[in-house]
């Protein structure tokens, strides 16, 4: 859709030239389907949005979206969003990256960027494997899982990417399952409206890598929390949910409605956004005023 002042993100106007070189059945395409969803139902000027994607088989989506990006380095996708959303706050931020990316060679930032709340989006296509390597143990991979780089076995306890979520406070905390496209979308399109740091941890199968972690495994597991009545308001209600293993709860967890952004904490950017103030009158006495 288009008016006078804008292009309206759109199904048609997020097709690239290049298709996926994702293997068949892989859950990156029913990610990508929620993701192209949730943007085009948003209805956000193509100006708007930035996506920073991480590396690997995830990452890799930035090849298959036509809109504006930033392709980062392995595990420095979360930095680079938050410096874009400093930058020009009234950009919408969207992070695409793997488990690998966001909670072994990221994990500090995304730490940070909770404790920080800034206003990003990080969608985590949570594959509990290093896809794009070939299928090493990932931080996700559960304990005793046989992978190429773990024979006998993976010797450490999985991270919770959720209930480590609860932990930083964060303020927007969902998983979702790419076998469930329309509720992903909607969680997705919730995060994306969300002021401050929103998570959305997703079941992706790894087809080719993770004969565990199936379809069929997550399609006899995975029940939507909403459906069962759960309010996503208790923070210790939420992290009881997130050791549930023979069931896997999907949903919303927790959302802060509270919740204030990073950057509509710093004075400096009251009036304006930090790229339409020249380096001068950025008055030092202000910005260290803001800290007493
Ligand atoms: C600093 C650095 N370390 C290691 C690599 C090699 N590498 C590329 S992709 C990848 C794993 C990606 O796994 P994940 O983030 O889970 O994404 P997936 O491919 O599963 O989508 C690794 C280790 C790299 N590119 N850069």
């Amino acid at each position: 859709m288009t008016d006078n002042q804008h292009n309206y993100i759109s199904k048609a106007s997020l097709a690239s030239p290049y298709f996926p070189t994702w293997c068949p059945g892989c859950g990156n395409f029913g990610v990508w389907t929620a993701f192209k969803n949730a943007l085009s139902e948003l209805q956000i000027p193509e100006e708007q949005v930035v996506i920073v994607y991480g590396v690997g088989c995830s990452g890799n989506m930035a090849d298959f979206n036509r809109v504006y990006g930033f392709h980062a380095l392995h595990g420095r996708a979360i930095p680079n969003a938050v410096a874009i959303k400093l930058a020009n706050h009234r950009l919408k931020v969207v992070v695409v990256a793997g488990d690998g990316d966001t909670y072994g060679e990221g994990l500090n930032h995304f730490i940070s960027a909770m404790r920080g709340n800034h206003d990003i989006t990080l969608l985590v296509h949570d594959n509990q494997v290093y896809g794009l390597t070939t299928g090493q143990t990932a931080p996700t991979t559960e304990k005793g899982t046989k992978t190429k780089s773990t024979p006998f076995g993976a010797p450490e306890i999985q991270i919770n990417p959720i209930g480590l979520a609860l932990t930083c406070d964060a303020t927007y905390i969902a998983r979702g399952f790419a076998g469930d496209i329309r509720h992903l979308t909607s969680l997705i399109k919730q995060a994306i409206l969300h002021e401050g740091f929103s998570l959305v941890d997703m079941f992706q199968p790894c087809f080719t890598f993770n004969k565990h972690n199936t379809y069929h495994y997550f399609k006899e597991r995975v029940y939507n929390l909403q459906e069962q009545g759960f309010t996503a308001d208790n923070k210790v209600a939420a992290w009881e949910k997130t050791y549930e293993h023979d069931k896997l709860p999907i949903g919303l967890f927790y959302q802060d409605p509270h919740s204030v952004a990073f950057h509509k904490t710093l004075s400096q950017l009251d009036e304006k956004m930090l790229i339409e103030h020249s380096i001068e009158t950025i008055a030092m006495e202000k910005a260290v005023s803001a800290f007493r």
